[in-house]
């Protein structure tokens, strides 16, 4: 019998209040049931966000440092946990585990950032135009916070959204996604055995209808988001309706420009990590290589020897390079992008079909895939296929890479392969994104550094960094006049 998962809501583990529970498979071998988790609904939710309104006057009186202190041992439980977190995340969500072991890093690291955090977190003074009157800004947590993250990145995201908002005196409602509940489960463990009261984090496992209900919920204050454009815009009208916060992070359809004179090797070995690196299946994934004509043939003739020599497999398995897509949407919606491109004229010059093989067994398996002679309006150019497939178009100037590169909906992540100074710094400029790599892939921030993107990938907020505490804080502006009499700002400074 599989284990049956509980939900942490008001200090108490516990089943949803249906008893509904979602099953939990292994993608790269399905009869690998590896437990069952609550199919939570509104009424759970309902009891989390009263809770967490009940923790929330506490944890805020907390002084901040002493929450840092909290966070900074989850930081060494999760450095404890490291491996075995990993092997659970890999066997529900497919990537192997050298990647698993660096999402819980990344993790790891926001953890320290997010502590250290807590013995700065700023206001601003500033001059008063008048005498005797002293001005300053000061942070307050928002309240009570909804987080709702995918699960490509199990750990990673929500610890980026989750570390910040505790650190800031908030508490939090997490809710991992039905397709890694267990690692959300551990993460939560974590956080709770490092010392984080009950109250101030609720887990509430399930489907869209947990997101629902929290965005729905009045006790929430804010929700923030990772997932879909399309999911991202229907819970930013909903939190528009009710005066909620809200930050979010969504697609990407993320460029990489290689340069004529650009180092092939270097380029080579980005794009394949960029594009192929967790199946293709990163919100920042390089999922269009725009190549100037002096090296198009070369490094494509390149990336196709490469790929395929890809080790695909399950990801527990130690060497295994391209692990599952998710489930079998996922495989049958990149299946469909393949017939989509055919269709539009691009040419398939690698992979575009589930991979199979005595060791694939029924996993969702799927080849590393090459489309070149894309043009800008096919939809395998514009649309986010969340799989390993590379769109490549050839180009002859530095300005039609960077009207190619912008030409989408889309603005998270971005890079370009260059020697060329002029054009790594004008490309810094040029290109719409929320991140540029100079000569490196469009795959890999690090945990201290702002993460988000523009256009429909974002909605003007960035996670991860220091900016970060400007999501999960509120500013309050505070003036102390000490004059002893009545001044009317821009009257008594004017006469
Ligand atoms: C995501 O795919 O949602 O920069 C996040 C990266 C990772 C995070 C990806 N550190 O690719």
């Amino acid at each position: 019998m599989p284990d049956t998962h509980q939900n942490h809501i008001d200090g108490s583990w516990q089943h949803a209040a249906s008893g509904d529970t979602l099953d939990n498979r292994n993608p790269a071998s399905t009869d690998d049931l590896i437990g069952r988790f609550p199919d939570s609904s509104a009424g759970d939710v309902d009891e989390a966000a009263r809770s967490a309104r009940a923790a929330f006057d506490d944890w805020r009186a907390t002084p901040a440092p002493q929450r840092g202190e909290i966070l900074r041992r989850a930081g060494d439980l999760l450095a404890e946990r490291k491996t075995e977190i990993a092997r659970v995340m890999t066997r529900e969500m497919g990537k192997p585990v050298f990647e698993t072991e660096g999402d819980v890093q990344e993790a790891i690291d926001t953890a320290y950032y997010a502590a250290s955090e807590t013995r700065r977190l700023f206001g601003k003074t500033v001059p008063s135009e008048l005498p005797d009157k002293f001005n300053m800004s000061v942070r307050r947590p928002v309240g009570v916070c909804g987080v709702i993250t995918a699960w490509n990145f199990p750990v990673a995201v929500p610890s980026w959204k989750i570390l910040p908002a505790l650190a800031a005196g908030n508490t939090v409602i997490f809710k991992p996604s039905e397709e890694s509940p267990h690692s959300g489960e551990l993460f939560a463990r974590v956080l709770l055995d490092a010392g984080i009261p009950p109250g101030a984090l609720q887990l509430v496992q399930g489907a869209g209808a947990v997101g629902q209900a929290m965005t729905e919920h009045p006790e929430v204050d804010l929700i923030a988001f990772t997932g879909s454009s399309e999911t991202g815009a229907q819970i930013a009208a909903e939190c528009g309706e009710r005066h909620k916060q809200v930050s979010l992070e969504m697609g990407g359809k993320n460029p990489m420009i290689v340069m004529e004179g650009a180092d092939l090797n270097l380029a080579l070995e980005g794009v394949v990590w960029g594009a192929f690196g967790t199946t293709g299946q990163r919100c920042t994934a390089t999922s269009r290589l725009i190549c100037h004509e002096s090296v198009h043939d070369e490094l494509v003739g390149r990336i196709k020897e490469e790929a395929r020599e890809l080790t695909i497999g399950a990801g527990l398995d130690d060497d295994t390079e391209m692990g599952p897509l998710i489930n079998q949407q996922a495989l049958d919606k990149t299946t469909r992008y393949v017939e989509i491109g055919q269709d539009e004229g691009a040419t398939l010059a690698l992979g575009g079909e589930a991979a199979s093989g005595e060791d694939l067994g029924d996993g969702f398996f799927f080849e590393p895939t090459i489309f070149t002679g894309v043009d800008p309006e096919m939809r395998i150019a514009q649309e986010e296929i969340f799989g390993p497939v590379l769109s490549v178009f050839e180009i002859s100037s530095y300005e039609e890479a960077v009207r190619l590169a912008n030409d989408t909906r889309y603005g998270l992540s971005s890079s370009i392969y260059t020697n060329n100074v002029q054009h790594s710094f004008r490309a810094m400029q040029d290109l719409e994104a929320g991140i540029t790599y100079v000569n490196g892939p469009t795959i890999g921030a690090e945990a201290h550094m702002p993460f988000g993107g523009v256009k429909a990938t974002g909605n003007g907020h960035r996670e991860g960094g220091w900016t970060a505490f400007d999501i999960f804080t509120e500013t309050k502006t505070v003036y102390v006049d000490y004059s002893g009499q009545l001044q009317k700002a821009q009257m008594d400074t004017h006469e």
